[in-house]
C-alpha cells in the first residue's frame, strides 16, 4: 500500500451497534480476564485448592453472548464460562469466595472452583457432569414457555458436550417444542487432550443443529462484535417464539484444560497461531479506530478493576468456611416436586 494511501475507517453504522454497546462489550471483555488471570495467579500461590479452568483467550464468546440479557432470563454455564458469570453481573466477591470455597460463596464451598451460579442474576449452578447445565437450561426455557413468558435461556458448552447423551436429548425437546433457548458452543479445539476430531466425524459442530430442526451457525467467536449480534439475532428470534438456535464459537484456551494440565498434547506453533487472534486487543483497535478507546482510558478502566478484585479477594480471604453440617443443607428442595397446576 502506498504511504499516502489512508485506510477508512470504520462508523459505527457501519459496525451496526452502538457506542455504549461497544464499550460494554469492552469492560466485561477486561474485567473476565483479570480476573481469570488473577485466579491463575492464585492458584499457583496455593490461596485456594483444587484447580482453575481458565478461559483465557475465549473470553468474546460468553461476553457478546449474554451482553444485553435481562436479569430474569436464564444462563447455564459449565466450567469454561467466567466471562458469562461476569457479564450476568453476579458480584466479583461472590465469585471469588465460590472459587476459594467459602461459607459466603452461592454454595457454601459444596462444589468445585469455577461453578458460579446466582438466583439473583439467572445464573445455574454448573454441574460437573459434562453439558449437563444444557439439560437444564432447555428446562428452564420450557418453564418460561409455560408460563408464556418472554425470557430466554441461553446453555453454554464446549465443542467435546456435544457427543454426550443428554446433550442431544436438550437440542430434540429444544426443537420439538421450540423452546426459547441458545445453544452457544465454545468450541477450543480440545476436550481435555481429546482433539475435536474425535467428538465428531463432521466438519462443523453446528450441522447437528440440523438434525434436531432449528439453524446452527458457525462463527469467529474471537470477534465479540461478530458474537454479540450474531447472538442478538438468536435472542429476538427466541423472544418471538421462533424456537432455539445453536452458535458455535471458533475458539481457543491459550492454558491447559485446568491449571494442573500442561497441555503437551498440542504443538507451540497452534497455540502462536490463536495467541495473535486475541479478542481484546483486536476490539482495542476497533475502539481505537473509532475514537471511544485512548491509553488513558484504558489505564483507568484496568486500575478500576484491579481494584474491584483486591476488595472481593479480601472479602473472600475474611469469609469463614463452612461449618461441617452446612454439607446436609440446599441438596434437596423442600419445594419439590412442584405441580403443574401451580404455574
Ligand atoms: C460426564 C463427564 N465426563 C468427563 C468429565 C471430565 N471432564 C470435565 S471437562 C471435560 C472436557 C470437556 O470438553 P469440552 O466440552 O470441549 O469443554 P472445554 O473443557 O474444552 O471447555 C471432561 C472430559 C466430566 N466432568 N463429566
Ligand atoms: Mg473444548
Amino acid at each position: 500500500m502506498a504511504a499516502n494511501q489512508t485506510v477508512a475507517k470504520p462508523s459505527l453504522k457501519q459496525i451496526g451497534l452502538s457506542e455504549d454497546t461497544l464499550w460494554g462489550l469492552y469492560y466485561y471483555l477486561m474485567k473476565t480476564r483479570l480476573l481469570d488471570e488473577r485466579f491463575r495467579k492464585m492458584f499457583r500461590q496455593g490461596r485456594y485448592a483444587g484447580t482453575y479452568f481458565s478461559a483465557v483467550g475465549q473470553e468474546a464468546c460468553t461476553v457478546g453472548a449474554v451482553y444485553g440479557l435481562r436479569d430474569e432470563d436464564i444462563i447455564g454455564p459449565s466450567h469454561r464460562e467466567i466471562g458469562a458469570a461476569v457479564t450476568k453481573g453476579i458480584p466479583i466477591k461472590e465469585m471469588v469466595a465460590q472459587v476459594f470455597a467459602r461459607s459466603t460463596s452461592v454454595d457454601k464451598g459444596k462444589t468445585h472452583p469455577c461453578h458460579y451460579g446466582s438466583r439473583a442474576k439467572g445464573v445455574i449452578n454448573p454441574a460437573s457432569t459434562v453439558a449437563g447445565q444444557t439439560v437444564v437450561a432447555t428446562g428452564c426455557a420450557m418453564a418460561f414457555k409455560i408460563q408464556k413468558k418472554d425470557n430466554i435461556a441461553v446453555a453454554f458448552f464446549g465443542e467435546g458436550a456435544t457427543a454426550r447423551g443428554g446433550w442431544h436429548e436438550a437440542l430434540n425437546y429444544a426443537g420439538i417444542h421450540k423452546l426459547p433457548i441458545l445453544f452457544v458452543c465454545q468450541n477450543n479445539l480440545w476436550a481435555e487432550s481429546v482433539p475435536a476430531r474425535l467428538q465428531g466425524a463432521i466438519e462443523k459442530f453446528s450441522d447437528r443443529a440440523k438434525a434436531y430442526g432449528f439453524p446452527g451457525v458457525t462463527i469467529d467467536g474471537n470477534d465479540v462484535v461478530e458474537v454479540h449480534k450474531t447472538a442478538q439475532e438468536a435472542i429476538k428470534r427466541a423472544r418471538a417464539g421462533e424456537g432455539p438456535t445453536f452458535i458455535e464459537c471458533m475458539t481457543y484456551r491459550w492454558y491447559g484444560h485446568s491449571e494442573i494440565d500442561p497441555a503437551d498434547y498440542r504443538s507451540q506453533e497452534e497455540l502462536d497461531t490463536w495467541k495473535k487472534k486475541d479478542p481484546i486487543p483486536r476490539h482495542e483497535k476497533l475502539l481505537t479506530d473509532l475514537g471511544i478507546l485512548t491509553p488513558q482510558k484504558r489505564e483507568a478502566l484496568v486500575e478500576e478493576i484491579d481494584q474491584e478484585i483486591d476488595e472481593a479477594v479480601k472479602f473472600a480471604e475474611e469469609s469463614k468456611y463452612a461449618e461441617p453440617e452446612e454439607a446436609y443443607r440446599d441438596v434437596y428442595s423442600e419445594n419439590f416436586p412442584v405441580r403443574r397446576d401451580e404455574y
